[in-house]
């Protein structure tokens, strides 16, 4: 090394370098640190209640949970009574996710996991985007068929898919969750969130909703990560991001969480005031004591 270059930063720990083969000898450390385990499948035998309605939902009412409950309150609102529901809780923090029954319908153990029983055989759906196409193409609804429409709509939903893990896994964990603030790593994953809240201020700025001038999975998907985040209710990150200043986001945000069937679809599997663990009923909404009204 030259004498006048610049002295790399130290690692962290400063004496740490990779070892050749990673172990699992210790906790991660964080929040959610309980819960992290670099092995997948079962570590209980657990059967999975089922309920009287078509489709079974095991889940908890985080933004990828509330996307699905969303599309269920969305479809009802449209009169499709095919689509009536039981939200099941599964408690991520206690473990739930990896009871043999919920591993049984979703292998990598993440909330959301649906069974649709309407048909002659049960069918099994794991990762909330396929479960809302499945949904959508079922009752055919929320998703167009014309070819173009139907893509724009489509690449939005991967979008998603492709996009959250950095907003959440990436600049939540490392702003929020970690033990301690890594500046690199915040810097990094701050810089894509803006990008990312910019890619869609653009799409938003020419259009209605993201797959065009219809409201649609996209939007379903998209809400619950990027919405909640322009209204500063994620991380606590609102004015570290500078929010406000998606005037387009902000709009189309706006929009959507005034819609009823958003405002009961966010509620579910949640607990604390106002909100409904599970939902067997749509009746339950009024237990609540803030049924939405159309
Ligand atoms: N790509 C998945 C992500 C699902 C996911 O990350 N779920 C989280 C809660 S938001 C979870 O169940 N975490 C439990 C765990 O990691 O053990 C989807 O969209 O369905």
């Amino acid at each position: 090394m030259a004498d006048d270059a610049p002295t790399p930063p130290a690692n962290y720990p400063a004496d740490y370098t990779p070892p050749k083969v990673w172990t699992w000898n210790k906790e991660s450390g964080g929040r959610f640190a309980a819960i992290n385990r670099p092995i997948a499948g079962p570590t209980s035998e657990k059967a999975l209640p089922i309920g009287k309605h078509p489709f079974q939902l095991y889940s908890l009412g985080t933004p990828n949970g509330v996307k699905v409950t969303i599309m269920f309150e969305e479809l009802l609102a449209l009169g499709h009574t095919g689509a009536e529901y039981d939200a099941w809780l599964i408690n991520i923090g206690t473990g739930d996710q990896f009871g043999s029954g919920f591993v049984d319908i979703n292998p990598n153990s993440k909330i959301p996991a649906l069974m649709d029983r309407s048909g002659p055989e049960p069918i099994r759906i794991f990762e909330s985007g396929a479960i809302l196409i499945h949904l959508a193409e079922k009752f055919g609804a929320f998703l167009p068929t014309e070819p173009a429409r139907r893509a724009e709509v489509l690449s939005w939903v991967m979008w998603l898919m492709g996009s959250a893990p950095y907003l959440g896994g990436g600049f939540g964990h490392f702003y929020a969750y970690a033990p301690f603030k890594i500046e690199y790593a915040i810097d990094r994953f701050a810089m894509e969130t803006k990008r990312q809240l910019d890619v869609l201020d653009r799409r938003l700025a020419d259009s209605e909703y993201l797959g065009g001038s219809e409201y649609t999975i996209a939007d379903m998907m998209v809400w619950p990560w990027y919405g909640l985040l322009a209204k500063g209710m994620a991380y606590e990150a609102g004015e570290f991001l500078d929010v406000q200043s998606y005037k387009h986001v902000q709009r189309w945000t706006d929009q959507i969480a005034a819609r009823p069937a958003v405002k009961r679809g966010r509620i579910v599997n949640r607990a604390g005031d106002n909100t409904l663990p599970e939902r067997h009923d749509a009746s339950d909404f009024d237990k609540v004591g803030k049924p939405a009204a159309e």
